[in-house]
């Protein structure tokens, strides 16, 4: 990639894309190709063709995709499974259609199976059967994957692909609903504390263990990678150590400054027992985490509060 390259970042109002977006800036790429939703709905594929015509980009980092916590996947499976289906199809193929470069997509941890042996190689995806409650979205997640594989193979389309476990930071999805569990729990325990709240409810057990990436840390591992490599496999990006959900909620509640309770709610879904990403092949490559969880979440936090307020 050079500094000249046009670069299209799909999805650059959210949390991935506009951290890849910071990265590419701070490093001095000045011709990046933006649209938001409204100007280009990736569901339409005659909007992509022309845009792909249109814009000629050298490179794209695909992070546009319908993302949601473990309640919006088991409400909303068939958008889910729909739009990510649509999306990935469609600028996949123009962009191999229009010449691109080279291409990036985003899959994600909980596309291994439910029972996968921890930490969860590369070689574990389609081992066995997957976590019920995020299936649709996992299932087109595992056919962009093998669609950027199959251009590979039959038309030589440089498409590579990265898989991140749990991510949180900035421009995050902070709905109580429909978020990941990082934002929901920073949200809640904010509101519980601003109201002297005597406790704040944790869905599930608090058993299941978690691993949490700052987006900015998977943003230079895609920029990174998007530069040295070229294989076919989907590359684990993580940091390669859980944490239980009764851990985070604490860590959270020292952060915001929270000396009520948390009440589990075990009548609410625990989801995946564990996912825990093998980043051994990315070490082996030269990039490592630098974020630690305590500073990221500190970060987050103070970004959510300016925001809030
Ligand atoms: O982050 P999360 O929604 O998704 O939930 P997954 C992780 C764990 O946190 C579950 C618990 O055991 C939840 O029950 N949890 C506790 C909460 N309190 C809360 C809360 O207030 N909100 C939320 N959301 N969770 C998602 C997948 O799985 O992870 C997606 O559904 C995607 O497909 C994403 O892969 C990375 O980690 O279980």
């Amino acid at each position: 990639m050079n500094k000249g390259d046009r670069i299209y970042v799909a999805g650059h109002r959210g949390l991935v894309g506009s951290a890849i977006v910071r990265r590419l800036e701070t490093d001095g790429f000045d011709h990046l190709v933006l649209r938001t939703r409204s100007e280009l709905d990736l569901r339409r594929q005659d909007q992509v063709d022309r845009f792909f015509e249109q814009e000629r980009p050298d490179y794209v980092f695909l992070a546009a995709a319908k993302v949601g916590g473990i309640y919006a996947n088991n409400a909303y499976p068939a958008d889910f499974i729909r739009d990510n289906l649509l999306i990935q199809t469609h600028v996949i193929d123009a962009a191999h259609r229009a010449g691109v470069e080279k291409l990036l997509f985003l899959g994600s941890s909980c596309i291994y199976p439910k029972q996968a042996p921890q930490p969860m190689t590369e070689e574990c995806l389609l081992t066995g059967p997957l976590e019920a409650t995020n299936r649709p979205y996992a299932l087109a997640k595992i056919a962009g994957l093998e669609m950027v594989r199959s251009y590979r193979r039959q038309f030589g389309f440089r498409g590579i692909a990265v898989m991140p476990t749990n991510l949180y930071g900035p421009h995050d999805n902070f709905d109580p609903e429909t978020s990941h569990v990082l934002p929901a729990l920073l949200r809640k325990i904010h509101e519980a504390r601003a109201a002297g709240a005597a406790e704040v409810e944790v869905w599930g057990t608090g058993q299941p263990r978690r691993e949490f990436l700052h987006v900015d840390d998977l943003a230079d591992a895609c920029v990174f990678l998007m530069q040295r490599y070229e294989g076919e496999l989907a590359l684990n990006v993580g940091v390669g150590d859980d944490v239980t959900i009764r851990e985070l909620a604490e860590l959270i509640a020292g952060v915001v400054g929270f000396e009520g309770k948390l009440r589990f709610d075990a009548s609410k879904p625990d989801g995946t027992p564990r996912k825990l990403l093998d980043v051994s092949r990315l070490h082996a490559l030269g990039w490592r985490a630098r974020i630690s969880l305590e500073k990221g979440v500190a970060d987050t936090y103070e970004w959510f509060r300016r925001r809030a307020t």
